[in-house]
């Protein structure tokens, strides 16, 4: 690593001397810790890369935290001795963490002897960096605590200091503390006493680590780090959790380090990841973790790219992003199948050939060719990154095909009622479709991998992703009458694929608001609309809505002209809308507004007393009314219902359309007022609180 530590304002126990920095992997997740085969590995890729650190921290293996004060056994000694000697080879600093804080007596002497012999045997057996973790436990002090020290910090710090001292200062000391990320601080960060009392009191040769704003940071900022830095009284390393997802069994990251400006690089102590419970799919994670590091501020190269939301001069995520795949995508290539040898065919196009060695099966003249599986591409691996990202964030097919479904979803009845609609939303279905036919390919590519270690690290995610893929498909499909309605689909009895998520997934989607957060920038909109021709059954329901918002506005307005308009007759029924000019909005809860228009309004005027002679009838003949009751936020559908209602009026020959609307009904005026064909009408005779609008046609 050619980065150094740059913190001179903390510079006790490194004057004279730069301290390189951290930058490696802490292995500090929940659930199944990595194999020893695994770590090993890890130290490799590691040194390859040029990271120098590895934390083991294992949260539930048994000796590191709830059996703290267990020695080890021999065997077990065996092996943590061949992983450490390992580290060494490798170049890498090895870091053994344990995690006392879930039942340890901080003022008991033999408690804090039993600390010291665990460390003792780890440091006999080569260590020699060593870390203390009070992370996600009780903030609770026992009475006898309570007695000894004024406070949590202070009695952590205590054991801290002197486990430090008696392993004679090791060259690399981490504290963990319990307040270990901006969120968990009290009130906040500079006001913390918490973390006062580590700053002021930790020996300055410890140093301390730090998740960032919150345990799963989305963006971390130098300001952030300069707060914590200074009541710490030195510099954090971070313990990123930007890759962890011991959280959720549904999700895995593997986009690339992301949001961290490189500006932070002088100003931290070092950055370890704690990355995925699954050890292979880590490789991006780790990769782009190291070509950050890399990116020293002072670099003469920078690496400006443009369109990025954040502009980092000197790192681009997408750039590390594809550098990790395009070294990924060999790993993929190499089988760990000791009986079946994969060699690539002369030409890329072709697919790989798998032979199976001595006993090689040659199928004869007639027979049943050999299965051949087509090579995975480096867009398959961009495809799974995609869709398999950030925390915070998915990647850019991801967002797209969210997008489209979204789009397909709600444009589908307007464009089964609109021709000039029909064409785009069925080219938009296509590509949809064909994107899903990625996912598909990517995973059938994927399936077929020589590597079979990371498929089965990916298998049930792949798998998931595929299946709600699918689920979504076959959507699209009935929204456009090409499969089974939607109704079919998810309903009568389903295969357990069709209902995801099990109980978890229930509780899920019963909460408000469940699923999309601001992973999914424009939240889909839950409420679907139907534009449907109106049907004579239709009449009581239009009704309603009328008087529903006719004595809405009277309650808003107090008093109203009574005085019927030719539009209030054909919303009661008294006067019939003409033929294919009758539109009937719903959505789940039932009918929620109309859309109703007459050809020949002149005919009707003589029902309304009105001059038949006004010349408004000449240049606009037919008029058009409606309503949308108020639960109905979005303008959009009524906006579809009057363009698809002109657009019928134009094609029977009308010249133009006119509208009546009284000043209380705001809503109407609205949409016909921020409409740019409809203009205000002259009409004679009309009651003093209605205007006409009219658009030629
Ligand atoms: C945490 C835990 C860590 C876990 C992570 C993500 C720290 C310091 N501790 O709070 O073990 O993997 O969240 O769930 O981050």
């Amino acid at each position: 690593m050619s980065v150094m530590a740059t913190s001179t304002n903390f510079s006790e126990k490194t004057e004279g001397r730069d301290r390189r920095f951290i930058g490696g992997v802490v292995e500090g997740f929940y659930g199944r810790p990595w194999t020893m085969e695994q770590r090993t590995e890890l130290f490799k890729r590691e040194q390859k890369w040029d990271l120098n650190t590895y934390l083991y921290a294992p949260k539930d293996d048994y000796k590191h935290r709830m059996y703290w004060r267990d020695l080890y056994s021999p065997e077990e000694a065996v092996q943590l001795i061949a992983l450490i000697s390992a580290a060494r080879q490798h170049n890498i600093d090895f870091i053994y963490a344990i995690s006392p804080g879930l039942d340890i007596t901080f003022s008991n002497p033999k408690e804090v002897a039993a600390l010291k012999r665990k460390l003792d045997q780890v440091r006999d057996f080569g260590c020699c960096s060593f870390s203390l973790l009070f992370d996600d436990i009780e903030a609770d002090m026992c009475p006898a605590d309570k007695q000894a020290f004024s406070s949590f910090a202070h009695a952590q710090v205590a054991i801290t200091n002197e486990v430090y001292q008696h392993l004679r200062e090791p060259e690399t000391f981490l504290f963990c503390p319990t307040d270990y990320c901006a969120a968990f601080c009290t009130p906040n960060v500079s006001q913390s006493s918490y973390l006062r009392t580590v700053g002021d009191t930790l020996l300055p040769g410890i140093d301390v680590l730090w998740t960032g704003p919150k345990v799963v940071s989305h963006k971390i900022s130098v300001e952030s780090i300069e707060e914590v830095s200074s009541i710490l009284k030195r510099a954090p390393v971070i313990w990123d959790n930007i890759h962890a997802n011991d959280y959720d069994p549904q999700r895995i990251f593997m986009g690339p380090y992301k949001d961290r400006p490189t500006e932070l690089i002088p100003k931290l102590r070092g950055v370890l990841t704690n990355p995925n419970c699954e050890f292979y799919p880590n490789f991006v994670a780790i990769h782009t973790l190291a070509t950050w590091c890399k990116a020293s501020p002072d670099a003469a190269a920078r690496d400006v790219e443009m369109g990025d939301e954040e502009q980092d001069p000197c790192y681009s995520p997408h750039k590390a992003l594809m550098l990790a795949l395009t070294d990924w995508l060999e790993e993929f290539m190499c089988t760990d199948q000791p009986t079946a040898c994969l060699k690539k065919e002369s030409s890329e196009e072709e697919p790989m050939q798998t032979d199976l060695g001595e006993h090689s099966y040659v199928p004869g003249p007639g027979e049943n060719p050999l299965y051949t599986a087509e090579p995975l591409t480096l867009d398959d691996l961009k495809l799974l990154s995609d869709l398999f990202y950030l925390p915070y964030e998915y990647g850019s097919t991801a967002k797209t095909m969210l997008h489209e479904l979204n789009w397909l979803k709600s444009h589908s009845q307007a464009a089964a009622v609109d021709t000039d609609q029909t064409a785009e939303w069925r080219s938009r279905a296509r590509q949809f479709d064909d994107m899903c036919e990625a996912v598909v390919r990517m995973f059938n590519r994927l399936s077929n991998a020589p590597n079979r270690r990371i498929l089965y690290d990916l298998y049930n995610y792949i798998c998931d992703i595929k299946s709600g893929v699918h689920l979504a498909q076959a959507y699209v499909k009935s929204l456009g009458g090409l499969g089974k309605p939607s109704a079919q689909l998810m309903g009568a009895d389903p295969e357990p694929w069709g209902f995801r998520g099990g109980l978890s997934g229930e509780f899920q989607r019963m909460l408000p608001g469940h699923g999309n957060r601001d992973l999914f920038k424009h939240p889909p909109k839950t409420a679907v609309y139907c534009i449907r021709p109106y049907c004579p059954e239709d009449k009581m329901d239009i009704q309603r809505i009328f008087t529903n918002m006719q004595q809405e506005r009277r309650i808003k307005v107090g008093s109203m002209t009574d005085a019927p308009l030719i539009s209030d007759l054909l919303s009661t029924g008294e006067i019939p809308p003409s033929p294919q000019c009758a539109l009937v909005l719903e959505d789940d809860m039932g009918p929620c507004g109309y859309m109703l228009a007459l050809m020949d309004a002149k005919a009707a005027a003589a029902s309304v007393q009105k001059d038949t002679r006004d010349r408004v009838f000449e240049d606009f003949p037919s008029l058009i009314t409606g309503q949308v009751l108020p639960r109905v936020t979005d303008p959009s559908p009524a906006k579809r219902m009057i363009a698809q209602l002109l657009s019928t009026i134009r094609s029977c020959g009308s010249k133009g359309v006119f509208c009546e609307l009284r000043h209380s009904d705001r809503r109407m005026l609205d949409f016909y007022t921020k409409s740019s064909s409809f203009q205000p009408l002259k009409m004679d005779g009309l009651p003093p609180d209605v205007i006409a609008m009219g658009t030629g046609l």
